[in-house]
């Protein structure tokens, strides 16, 4: 697998998919998949390479358990290619349209029209890791199409293609790493040995409207405009990387919080400095309410993704209960 050196996005798959590259001849009308979302402990944030989406560092996610990702079904059955996203018709000159269908035409001769039907248990593109279960549902989709039979290795490596975090959301539970597998373009994930029995994750979502910069432009402006990211940021991955290993280990909740969240206040510290900020009044007086808990004594900690929702872990759910009603909770093992 290491023999060439891709040039494109086309180089990679056919080096994934040797022999069944060979004929991409759907083998059923309809197929179907799911992918649960994943929230990063560790976060991605920022690409080596935009052409080949590579990550500029590994990063670490729990995957949610069922009921909090994507369900995607892709039929042949169709004249002209088209996208229903939570029941909605998504016009063939919409971002999102053109998004998922480059991505298609990566694994279709032309002549394949498809419909594909895709439906969000979480809402889309407001920071809640939608795009991450949407492209993960679907190469697992393909996946059964085409009936290619990949190891979940290959798959993340296809997923990633669609969208780096994607990567992780092949696998359904758990722990996952993304590993960017240095000097190679086939960052690929694993699953983690790890569990953690009662540790639960609450969603506060404080609204469902879209977010005005994407998370992949958030990350470029970033890179381009952030000195703290360009002499900071690999550092700061790889010492909270080492930490999470450790704190996930052991069980260690000190370490867990205390990494989690400066990971976390180090990606938007980023960000910040970039003028690309996230954060609304809610994140704000929320972080606040938590540290004030943290200084008690109380098990919870936060993280935030490129969008103003928080998403608060602890190892008993009845913390989460007790101090934030309206979260949604998700017990991950
Ligand atoms: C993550 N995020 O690790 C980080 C933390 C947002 C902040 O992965 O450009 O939607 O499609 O690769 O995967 C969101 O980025 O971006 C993301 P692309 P993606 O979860």
């Amino acid at each position: 697998m290491m023999s060439f050196n891709p040039k494109s996005k086309s180089d990679i798959i056919k080096c994934v998919l040797k022999e069944q590259s060979k004929e991409w001849i759907p083998r059923k009308e309809v197929a179907q998949a799911y992918a649960s979302a994943n929230f990063a402990l560790i976060k991605y944030w920022g690409k080596e390479s935009e052409e080949l989406m590579i990550p500029k560092t590994n990063s670490l996610s729990v995957s949610l358990a069922k009921e909090f990702g994507t369900t995607t079904k892709i039929d042949v059955n169709t004249n002209r290619d088209r996208f229903i996203l939570n029941k909605v018709e998504i016009s063939s000159e919409s971002s999102e349209f053109k998004k998922l269908f480059n991505f298609i035409d990566l694994f279709r001769y032309k002549e394949l029209p498809l419909k594909i039907i895709s439906n969000n248990d979480l809402s889309t593109a407001s920071g809640l890791a939608t795009s991450a279960s949407g492209f993960a549902s679907i190469v697992l989709a393909l996946n059964k199409l085409f009936e290619w039979n990949l190891t979940k290795e290959k798959l993340s490596i296809l997923a990633r293609l669609g969208s780096v975090s994607a990567s992780r959301s092949i696998y359904s539970k758990g722990f996952v790493e993304l590993v960017k597998n240095n000097n190679t373009p086939y960052s690929f994930s694993k699953q983690l040995n790890y569990t953690w029995e009662g540790l639960s994750v609450g969603i506060l979502q404080f609204n469902t409207l879209k977010k005005d910069v994407s998370s992949s432009k958030g990350m470029k402006i970033t890179a381009r405009n952030s000195i703290l990211y360009r002499e900071g940021w690999e550092k700061q991955v790889k010492y909270d990387l080492k930490n999470i290993h450790i704190a996930l280990q052991e069980q260690n909740w000190s370490l867990f919080q205390d990494t989690v969240q400066t990971n976390a206040l180090a990606m938007h510290a980023t960000a910040i400095s970039a003028g690309v900020i996230y954060w609304s009044y809610d994140t704000f007086k929320t972080i606040k309410e938590v540290f004030k808990l943290q200084k008690k004594g109380v098990h919870i900690c936060f993280t935030e993704d490129a969008g103003e929702h928080i998403k608060l872990f602890s190892d008993d759910k009845k913390i989460i209960e007790k101090y934030f009603p309206d979260a949604r909770i998700v017990e991950l093992f």
